[in-house]
Order: structure tokens, then C-alpha cells, then sequence
């Protein structure tokens, strides 16, 4: 297993992350899945990098978006003079500036089947999205169960199965933590807070990624926020 200590120390990669001028453009820890992503696997792999937040749903939002990207998304990654605006793209960016990280698998197939997983989370899991929205501070346990929210959480939880089968018992999706942990670790959010339950291994999963460092960080982080987004914190009906 890799270790899971966040050790800010690595000299090398501070001066490489300090040369490449790495800033991670987010939006609020409490509901920005797609900030989270790479947030949490720049934290998980010790990169260090210079966190701007800007609150979504604010009439300032896209305004303060756009000072640094005309696709009006966050995340945004400022590499120097390079602006990378998706997760998966920054995610692969850093994958290949930090090649001895290993942030994907080592194994050709395992990272295959890693990518695979990113991006079917990247291009699907609409009714997922769309009926449990993230909301780290709340507690809406029981709502969202729409049909189309419910195959996808079936969905989610044979992804896992199938990569516990070939991980060990106390693994990551692909032993150790990788990119693929960071890109489920939002659904693993969303499924503390609508209350989903799982088999006892998936559970036990979903645990150790909510426990590790650097997405125990995230979460503090959206724990202390003071803004809000009204439509995101009352689950209508
Ligand atoms: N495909 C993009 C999706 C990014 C996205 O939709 N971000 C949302 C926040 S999680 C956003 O920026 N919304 C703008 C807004 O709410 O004004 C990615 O992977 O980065």
C-alpha cells in the first residue's frame, strides 16, 4: 500500500510545481464535484500548487470565471502561461508532468481500465448528478432515489465491485490511490450524504477513501465554508 501521509517536504517537487507557477482554480468545497477531482489528487500526490476559490451560483460567478477562462467552468489549471479548463485534462497534464508520481496505474491494462472508469464518471451519471447533487454539509439521506438515479449508483457500485476483485481488501480501486479514487471520491460524498448503502466491502471502500488525507482536507475545508447556495441546500419535495 502507499502511504497516505501528506508530506509537503519533497524539495524536488516543490521546485518544480514553484517553476510550473501551478494554480488550481476552484469552486466551493462544499458543492464543486469537478473541482474536487483534481484538488484532491494535486493533494494526494503531494504537488504543491496555489488554491483560488470562487463561489459558484453567485451573481459574481462567471465574471471572476472568465478573468481566467472563456469556458466558464472550473476547475481551471494555470500552468505558467498554459490554462488546462476540464478535470480529466488537467488530471492527464499533471500525469505527465509528474511521470514518477504514478497518478494512474503502473500496469497498461489496469490504467486502462482506470481511464475507462474516469471517463465514463466524466460522460455519464447524469441522473446521479442531476437527482444527488453534492452537498458535503448536508443531510438529505433517503432523497433522490429517481429510477435513472438508481441505475447509476448500480453502475457505480459494479465499477467498484470489479476493481476490489482484482485489489486487495484494504486497496484503492487499483491498490493504490490513484486518480480513479480521486474521481470517485465525489460520488463517495454524495453517497454519505443521500444515505446510500452499500455491501459491507464497497462500504468499507467508500470509508477509506473518505479517511484519507487529502480528501479529509477537502472535506474540512467545505465544512468551514460560509457561503451558501440556496438551491443546492434544501431538497425540494
Ligand atoms: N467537464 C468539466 C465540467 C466542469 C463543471 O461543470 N464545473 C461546474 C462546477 S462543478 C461549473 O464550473 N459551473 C459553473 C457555474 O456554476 O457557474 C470538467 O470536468 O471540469
Amino acid at each position: 500500500m502507499q502511504t497516505t501521509e501528506l508530506d509537503p517536504t519533497l524539495s524536488e517537487t516543490l521546485d518544480r510545481a514553484g517553476k510550473a507557477g501551478l494554480t488550481l482554480v476552484i469552486g466551493n468545497k462544499n458543492y464543486s464535484t469537478w473541482s474536487m477531482r483534481p484538488w484532491v489528487a494535486m493533494t494526494a500526490f503531494n504537488i504543491p500548487f496555489k488554491e483560488v476559490r470562487i463561489p459558484l451560483d453567485t451573481p459574481d460567478t462567471a465574471s471572476l470565471i472568465a478573468k481566467f477562462s472563456a469556458s466558464g467552468r472550473v476547475p481551471l489549471l494555470l500552468a505558467g502561461e498554459t490554462v488546462i479548463w476540464d478535470s480529466l485534462a488537467i488530471c492527464e497534464y499533471l500525469a505527465e508532468q509528474f511521470r514518477e508520481k504514478n497518478m494512474w496505474p503502473l500496469d497498461v491494462v489496469k490504467r486502462a481500465h482506470a481511464r475507462s472508469i474516469c471517463a465514463e464518471m466524466h460522460a455519464g451519471f447524469n441522473d446521479l448528478r442531476q437527482a444527488m447533487w453534492m452537498n458535503i454539509r448536508a443531510n438529505f439521506h433517503g432523497k433522490g432515489r429517481t429510477p435513472g438515479a438508481q441505475g447509476d449508483i448500480g453502475r457505480v457500485c459494479e465499477i467498484w465491485e470489479d476493481c476490489m476483485a482484482e485489489s486487495g481488501p484494504n486497496d484503492f480501486l487499483f491498490g493504490d490511490f490513484s486518480i480513479a479514487d480521486a474521481y470517485y471520491a465525489p460520488v463517495v460524498m454524495r453517497f454519505r450524504t443521500y444515505g446510500v448503502s452499500l455491501a459491507p466491502a464497497l462500504q468499507a471502500y467508500a470509508d477509506r477513501v473518505a479517511a484519507h488525507p487529502a480528501v479529509a482536507l477537502w472535506i474540512a475545508g467545505a465544512l468551514a465554508e460560509t457561503e451558501t447556495a440556496p438551491r443546492y441546500d434544501i431538497y425540494p419535495g
